[in-house]
């Protein structure tokens, strides 16, 4: 059969297209695990996010695809919609299928048994899934025994039960297929990128992570000679920059040291890695894992510091991933953190969350003070209500979601207030604070991607400061005035078609 994969074209504020374009890991790893006489495509809509809809008529009308499947989130679950109203029109006969995170947790907003929306429902992991799905429309088999699968018979809506997630060492879910992609342009700061997965699953419990609801509380991993093919396979198809997106690679300290060695042993520590952390996996072995890491090419690490005020924390049930011990006694790990890794030389991208329910200006200041200081690149979000999260049954419970349009839930947008101010006043301290975080790191981006730096900085520039104007920047015109003009941008941006 032939099978279109899509993936959506939203993208949020800290996404901006000159400097990162990643490719869907979940696409590429369901093209690698179908039948081989499946003919797959992968299309990332996000590299064609003012061309969506030609794209998508070029596509469907090519490959005439029996199946289409695509990967949602919560805040491209709109746009998610209106796609699948185009497929439907430009080839009625094709099957539906989504998948990812919010099909998953939210699946009544993608079926009900009242209209044809998506046909099926891919809930949790994928693979063994999809692969199963497509055997029975193949072979006009039942899809009743298919565990992890949603969809629609005689006018009634049928959830499977969940699939178990895999243990990954089996082999059972085989290397992703690259070669399906039939788009081109993926980007970080001007090198090609590609991901990689060496784990899945976390045994913390966020209350903001969907990962929870998602798969339960678990940690698998894949065995070194994979993840090294894969990376391999990523860099032999141009990738010269890798994100690692395990959930937390850092559950397994001694793990990831001895694969940060494989790495190097590999020769596969040219290439620039870019992955998330735990801050208390970086504090409490920093001595070692922080040096083998730069070793191994680590460049960029994002950090989960989530907040540095305790109330937040534990509102955020962050507190002891945050935690450092020593002599027998806890603190806040972050700092430590920190300076591990710039003494390593590597970057910390710090993901703090701001506009939690006790959170006044006080509060959200000194988040953002402590970020001037200490971190190289902001990724300074608000708490998001995504489906079935902790969080969000806390916000609900307390009456502070204002804003219930989910395509505004792509993070950088307040649709939360506090007991103590406004969403739209959490949201102006952040972006008023954050561009000038911003505009610090570029010098230090000069010195590693000089050329590419050389010639985007006008775009990059222009992009972090997207409203303002020398005025405002000057102080002779309100930044009101600015951040209301960046967030008519931003409106304007969310419609990819
Ligand atoms: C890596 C990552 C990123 C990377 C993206 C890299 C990339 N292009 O892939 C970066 C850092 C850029 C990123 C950004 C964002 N992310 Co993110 N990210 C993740 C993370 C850590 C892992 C995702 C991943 O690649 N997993 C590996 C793949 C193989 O697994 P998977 O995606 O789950 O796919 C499997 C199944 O879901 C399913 N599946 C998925 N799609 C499909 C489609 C079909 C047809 C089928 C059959 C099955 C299927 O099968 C797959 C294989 O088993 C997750 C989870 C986490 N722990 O935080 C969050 C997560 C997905 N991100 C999330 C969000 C919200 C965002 C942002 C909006 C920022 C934010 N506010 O947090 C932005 C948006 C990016 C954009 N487009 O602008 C949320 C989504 C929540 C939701 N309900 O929508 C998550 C769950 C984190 C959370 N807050 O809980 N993210
Ligand atoms: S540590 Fe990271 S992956 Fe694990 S629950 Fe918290 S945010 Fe989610």
């Amino acid at each position: 059969m032939n099978i279109l994969l899509l993936s959506m074209p939203d993208s949020f504020e800290h996404m901006p297209e000159v400097v990162v374009r990643m490719p869907n890991g979940a696409l590429s790893s369901l093209a690698g695990n179908v039948d081989a006489h499946h003919e797959v495509a992968i299309a990332d809509l996000i590299l064609v996010q003012r061309q969506v809809r030609e794209t998508v008529e070029r596509l469907v009308n090519q490959l005439k695809p029996d199946v289409v499947g695509l990967s949602v989130m919560t805040f491209q679950r709109q746009t998610a919609k209106k796609i699948i109203a185009l497929i439907r029109t430009l080839h009625p006969a094709a099957q539906i299928v989504a998948g990812g995170y919010d099909p998953s947790l939210a699946p009544e907003a993608f079926m009900n048994a009242f209209d044809r929306s998506v046909d099926f429902i891919v809930r949790g992991e994928g693979e063994i899934t999809f692969r199963q799905l497509l055997r029975s429309i193949e072979n006009h088999g039942e899809f009743d025994g298919i565990a992890g699968l949603s969809y629609r018979r005689d006018g009634r809506v049928f959830h499977n039960p969940e699939r178990q997630v895999s243990s990954l060492e089996g082999g059972d879910i085989r290397l992703p297929n690259r070669k399906a992609r039939v788009l081109c342009g993926y980007t970080l700061l001007g090198k090609q990128v590609d991901v990689v997965e060496t784990s899945r699953g976390c045994t913390f419990d966020c209350s903001f992570c969907s990962i929870i609801e998602m798969r339960g509380r678990n940690f698998h991993t894949y065995s070194f000679d994979r993840v090294l093919a894969d990376i391999r396979d990523a860099r032999e198809q141009g990738a010269r920059a890798i994100f690692i997106v395990d959930d937390n690679v850092t559950l397994n300290v001694s793990r990831f040291e001895a694969l940060c060695q494989a790495i190097i042993d590999a020769g596969l520590n040219s290439i620039d890695y870019i992955v998330q952390a735990m801050t208390s996996a970086i504090a409490n072995h920093g001595e070692t894992l922080a040096p083998i890491m730069r070793r191994a090419g680590f460049r960029y690490i994002f950090l989960g510091i989530e907040n540095i005020l305790e109330n937040d924390l534990a509102f955020l049930r962050a507190t002891s991933k945050n935690t450092k011990r020593e002599d027998g006694r806890k603190s806040n790990a972050t700092i430590k953190a920190i300076d591990y890794l710039h003494k390593n030389k590597m970057y910390v991208v710090g993901g703090l969350i701001v506009g939690n329910p006790d959170d006044t200006r006080e509060s959200i200041e000194a988040n953002l003070e402590f970020a001037r200081h200490y971190i190289d690149w902001p990724y300074i979000q608000h708490p998001t209500p995504y489906p079935r999260t902790p969080m969000t049954k806390d916000f609900r419970e307390r009456g502070l979601i204002i804003n219930e349009t989910l395509q505004e839930y792509d993070g950088t947008t307040a649709v939360v207030r506090t007991e103590h101010m406004s969403a739209e006043e959490v949201e102006f301290m952040r972006w008023k604070a954050e561009r000038w975080m911003k505009a610090r790191h570029f010098p230090f981006a000069l010195l590693h991607d000089r050329l590419f730096m050389l010639r985007n900085i006008r775009r990059i520039f222009a992009h972090t400061f997207r409203g303002s104007s020398i005025r405002s920047m000057l102080g002779l015109e309100d930044e009101r005035r600015a951040f209301e003009r960046y967030r008519a941008i931003r409106q304007v941006e969310r419609a990819y078609l």
